[in-house]
């Protein structure tokens, strides 16, 4: 397990009902429309980012008192080559329409689960271990909150030197990771040899208001 505060990420740990699993991704793709959020009519899809060994973690490394805002599928099909998922953070608001603080930690979590094994064959995940901070060198950090920015900000250029600080993470079927939401991550690319899906769960703290422009009523669901 990778599991480090200064590195900012705790996993690969196991789910404690990986069985059902199996079924969530044929649910994703069946999903009519946009799979966002597909914890806020899906029951299986709640109870897999609901799954007790995160709520456990979550607890135990953070205290708890979150509630879930956002779910969504990083999917990978056979046959199909995919360029990656660029380097980027989820911090996507701080509180209300403040300016995001980097120097806080603690009040945005981030969740991916392997639904699949995710590994260099399909697309690994990848992060650069304690980049959550307020300042990451050759890096600058933009505090606007996401739902105030063009959406082609979000993708990031990393200096050659902070991007040779990049660790694969490998992710075991049924396992999960956590780590603090304005962490550099993303994923590598593929060359369509398997496939894989992965589901992901942002929380934020009970006291931070989520903007409208950021999920409903009906996405934000207490967590632990
Ligand atoms: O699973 C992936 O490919 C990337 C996941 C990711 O970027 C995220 O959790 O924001």
């Amino acid at each position: 397990m990778t599991s480090s505060a200064a590195a900012g990420l705790f996993g690969p740990a196991t789910l404690s009902a990986p069985g059902q699993l199996l079924l969530l991704p044929m649910i994703a793709a069946a999903a009519d429309g946009p799979k966002c959020n597909l914890h806020s009519h899906s029951e299986l899809a709640r109870k897999v980012i609901c799954d007790p060994a995160i709520r456990a973690s979550v607890r135990q490394l953070f205290g708890g008192g979150y509630q879930l805002w956002r779910t969504n599928f990083f999917e990978r099909q056979a046959g199909i080559a995919h360029p990656g998922v660029g380097w980027h953070h989820d911090k996507h608001f701080q509180d209300g329409d403040l300016p995001v603080d980097f120097a806080e930690a603690g009040d945005h979590i981030s969740i991916v689960i392997a639904l699949n094994k995710i590994d260099h064959s399909n697309g690994s995940f990848q992060y650069i271990p304690g980049s959550f901070g307020a300042t990451i060198s050759g890096c600058g950090r933009d505090s606007r909150p996401y739902h105030q920015r063009p959406a082609a900000d979000h993708f990031l250029q990393l200096s050659e030197a902070v991007a040779a600080q990049a660790v694969l993470l490998p992710i075991p079927a049924g396992h999960f990771c956590l780590f603090h939401s304005a962490l550099l991550h993303g994923s590598i690319a593929s060359d369509g040899a398997a496939a894989r899906t992965s589901m992901v769960g942002r929380l934020v703290r009970n006291h931070c208001a989520i903007p409208a422009a950021s999920a409903t009523a009906a996405d934000v669901i207490p967590f632990c």
